[in-house]
């Protein structure tokens, strides 16, 4: 298929079904090479540029290795296919699921207000429409049984949680079970953001995104999302960079934003122009970090050669 021809059916298919993939993105050499490495110098320096980081948000920001997973060409053509010419990233984050951890709680999000009654993105045009996705990178096999993300195609076209509502951080591992599944949300609930209390996410029409190392999903938070819980013996190893149009507002009028029990203020945070430009001044914006040499070697052919 051409390039324009893929470009127009990823936009089709994400109109319709709020997401995009799997697609391949690093190679099982380059996955491995560069998992091993972040994890490394996660370790080494754990915070990033945040005091406190418990669930090592933004990495892109410090680390140049995850700043080139961030602005990786394969994941930005779709990235464009899904929000157009302009985009940020606003946050990356890695997500491992234990053996025995919790599933991600169903949910959606639109303006990522994430407990706080206060929204962290804010469009100032198209309010109705998604100006938001994530890009989830496998750093290891992600199956059903070692907490594959899941999905129910087509459900961004309606919102099932009223999500400014307040929630009580209740410690990073609460979790609760649903229909035989252990699911939790890093410490919230959106058990009580449902519009409707009664409603839950119909499982047949779930589909679970089975991902082989490398490979990478898109999807709008708007989509209903949820992961299933860690029924193996192997941890589950995800990076998820977010995107958004660069007529979205990142945390608007806010210092600090609390996550996951870890209060991180905004002092050093910048957004990351990774497609188009910055029509606005709206936002703090900064390029993409430069790759040193010895970390070319890790990805193929190096950076020059993209
Ligand atoms: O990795 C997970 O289990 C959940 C990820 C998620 O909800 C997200 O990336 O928005
Ligand atoms: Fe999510």
């Amino acid at each position: 298929m051409t390039a324009t021809g893929q470009r127009e059916e990823d936009a089709k298919f994400f109109e319709e079904f709020g997401y995009i993939g799997p697609f391949d993105v690093l190679t099982p050499d380059e996955v491995q090479k560069i998992g091993a490495n972040l994890r490394r110098q996660v370790r080494l320096s754990p915070n990033g540029i945040y005091p406190e980081n418990s669930a090592n948000h933004d990495r892109h920001l410090d680390l140049p290795l995850a700043s080139w997973l961030i602005s990786h060409p394969t994941i930005l053509g779709r990235i464009e296919s899904a929000l157009g010419t302009d985009v940020l990233c606003w946050r990356s984050s890695f997500f491992p699921k234990m053996p025995g951890e919790a599933g991600t709680e169903w949910h959606q999000a639109n303006r990522f207000y994430e407990f706080e009654g206060k929204p962290h993105l804010f469009p100032t045009k198209n309010e109705n429409g998604v100006y938001d996705a994530t890009a989830w990178l496998a750093l290891n096999r992600v199956t059903k049984k070692n907490a594959c993300l899941r999905v129910i195609p087509g459900s961004h076209k309606k919102q099932y949680f009223d999500e400014s509502r307040p929630v009580q951080f209740e410690g990073r591992d609460a979790s609760m079970e649903v229909k035989g599944e252990r699911l939790g949300f890093y410490g919230y609930s959106y058990e009580g953001m449902k519009l409707d209390p009664n409603w839950a996410p119909d499982p047949r029409q779930e589909c679970a995104l089975e991902l082989e190392p490398g490979q990478c999903v898109i999807f709008t938070s708007r989509l209903l999302h949820g992961s299933y819980p860690n029924r193996s013996e192997d941890v589950r190893l995800g990076f998820a960079a977010r995107y958004c149009c660069e007529y979205v507002k990142v945390y608007p009028d806010a210092e600090t934003f609390t996550m996951f029990g870890d209060t991180m203020p905004l002092d050093n945070y910048s957004t990351v122009l990774t497609v188009g430009e910055a029509r606005h001044d709206h936002n703090v914006v900064s390029k993409p970090l430069p790759l040193p040499a010895a970390e070319q070697k890790l990805v193929g052919m190096g950076a020059a050669a993209r």
